[in-house]
């Protein structure tokens, strides 16, 4: 890690130990229904570098990049992380994104998750399995670097307060990152927004 994680961030390594860790990975490469999605930018359309997947409570919807996504139910190993975090966090959470970073020419780009349908101050736990990323933080008005840290295997990332609105984040592209990643970020979809 280079910097500590700045206010409303915080980075636990080993949150979850290696054979559970290998355990989760294994079957959510297996379970859950990973889509390619096509987003447009400058007016192409083109291929997200990365796969994803929507699962939630009935009605927790979400749209980002201009998609409007829907929940898949909870599939119980999903159920079972949501549960382990809430108990650590003391948070409820009803829904989850997920990343699959197959390689290291996936990633995503530079943004704040500031969507109306998380309210003001998200809880957002970021999970990661498999390969280990870089994830960086910046200051969202004049761009100087707030942190760098590498994202390991069994780790939890919790962003909260006004961190989204203070920092963007992003997990760039790396040419040196072997094997794939898988994130899950999860998150309260607030009624009626
Ligand atoms: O993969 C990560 O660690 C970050 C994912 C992310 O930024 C997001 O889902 O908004």
């Amino acid at each position: 890690m280079s910097g500590s994680p700045p206010g409303g961030v915080t980075y636990e390594r080993g949150a979850f130990g290696r054979a559970a860790s290998d355990r989760y990975y294994r079957l959510l490469q297996e379970r859950v229904v990973w889509k390619q999605e096509r987003i447009a930018i400058f007016g192409r359309d083109v291929a997200m570098p990365r796969l994803t997947a929507w699962y939630g409570d009935e009605g927790a919807s979400y749209t980002y990049s201009g998609l409007r996504n829907d929940p898949s139910p909870w599939t119980p190993e999903l159920a079972e992380l949501r549960d382990a975090v809430a108990a650590r966090l003391g948070h409820r959470f009803n829904s989850v994104l997920l990343n699959r970073y197959r390689t290291g020419r996936d990633g995503v780009s530079w943004h704040s998750d500031d969507e109306p349908e998380l309210g003001d101050e998200p809880v957002i736990a970021s999970l990661s399995f498999g390969a280990t990323r870089r994830f960086l933080l910046r200051d969202r008005s004049t761009h100087e670097r707030a942190a760098s840290l590498e994202l390991e295997h069994g780790s939890l990332l919790v962003m909260r307060g006004r961190s989204q609105r203070v920092f963007q984040h992003c997990v760039p592209k790396d040419p040196r990152a072997t094997g794939e990643r898988i994130n899950l970020t999860f998150r309260t979809i607030l009624p009626g927004r």
